[in-house]
């Protein structure tokens, strides 16, 4: 197999876009795409500051880099979730984020759920007994809050995760198997931003996993191989491997499947979201907007542990 652009041997083979690539040109044309994906999807623009979600994985550093290599103004964001399950998962995933954003002089903001809330999250999960031994629904709910009150809090334009064709394609499948109208209608690779939240943009959301890992072993990013403890046995694990079976068999058939989502989307395949539907009010708590009459979800757990 010989690269397209420049015949030498092909590192990476792309049988869905029916293209291979040396590593040099692969590792060019990455950040091209990508940079072609915060265009078409109006992400943000060059004077906007990014806020990006770094996990001290492939996905979230390989982000990182390349819009770093992109020249946009992005800074990390680490959340210490505090999980241990005998790995040290945590430590070493914030060991790996802090290395690669000094090796850069990139700046990173560290906030760690223990130091600031007295509980770490599988603690949190325990205590306000949700999720059924698995801490998943507490973690999404605290990071998705925390990320919005830092990147409202230091004033960032956007804030940007690493979630790659793979991810957005089995919560496609989940949310289409239990036709759950309003999360597909939320389903986008940017929400655009609301009072006091911030727009959320995924620039990897067209790249397969196995484009990211290639990317990032390739840049020789060093990354957390292990995927979080809690993820095994997971729904979403179960899922991505049904989906790969069938990419198999039909090379191309995740992007399809979620690109036609998108455009069928555009075509009218949901009544467009109107601002009734996201009516909001103020966590009396902690000030972010909430759709109950209440304290937001996170505040809740943390009433709850407390
Ligand atoms: S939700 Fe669950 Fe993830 Fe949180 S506890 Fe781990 S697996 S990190 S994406
Ligand atoms: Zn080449
Ligand atoms: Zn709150």
């Amino acid at each position: 197999m010989k690269c397209k652009t420049c015949g030498q041997k092909a590192t990476v083979n792309m049988r869905h876009h029916k293209l291979a690539l040396c590593s040099q040109h692969y590792l060019e044309w990455v950040p091209e795409q990508t940079a072609r994906f915060i265009k078409k999807y109006w992400m943000f623009g060059p004077d906007e500051r990014v806020l990006v979600a770094v996990s001290g994985g492939k996905d979230s550093l390989s982000l990182w880099d390349i819009l770093h290599r992109l020249g946009y103004q992005a800074d990390g964001l680490y959340l210490g979730l505090g999980i241990d399950e005998g790995i040290g998962y945590s430590d070493e995933s914030h060991r790996l984020t802090e290395k690669f954003a000094s090796e850069r002089g990139l700046k990173l903001h560290v906030v760690d759920i223990e130091k600031e809330y007295g509980s770490s999250i599988p603690m949190l999960a325990q205590k306000s007994r949700r999720g059924q031994g698995r801490p998943c629904s507490v973690c999404g709910v605290a990071k998705r809050h925390e990320m919005n009150r830092i990147a409202r809090d230091l004033g960032y334009d956007v804030l940007a995760t690493g979630h790659n064709l793979d991810d957005e394609v089995a919560v496609l499948f989940a949310n289409t198997i239990s036709w759950s109208a309003d999360l597909l209608r939320r389903q986008e690779p940017v929400l655009r931003e609301s009072d006091g939240l911030a727009r959320k943009v995924k620039p990897l959301c067209r790249f397969g996993e196995k484009e990211m890992t290639a990317y990032a072993l390739l840049r020789g990013i060093e990354y957390i191989y292990e995927e979080c403890p809690f993820s095994v046995g997971s729904t979403s694990i179960y899922y991505k491997e049904l989906l790969n079976q069938l990419e198999h068999e039909r090379p191309g058939a995740k992007l399809a499947y979620y690109v036609k989502f998108l455009e069928a989307k555009k075509d009218g395949l949901f009544t467009p979201a109107t601002a009734q539907d996201f009516v909001l009010t103020e966590c009396p708590q902690c000030g972010q907007p909430t759709s109950g009459d209440g304290l937001c979800s996170f505040c809740k757990i943390i009433k709850k542990a407390g």
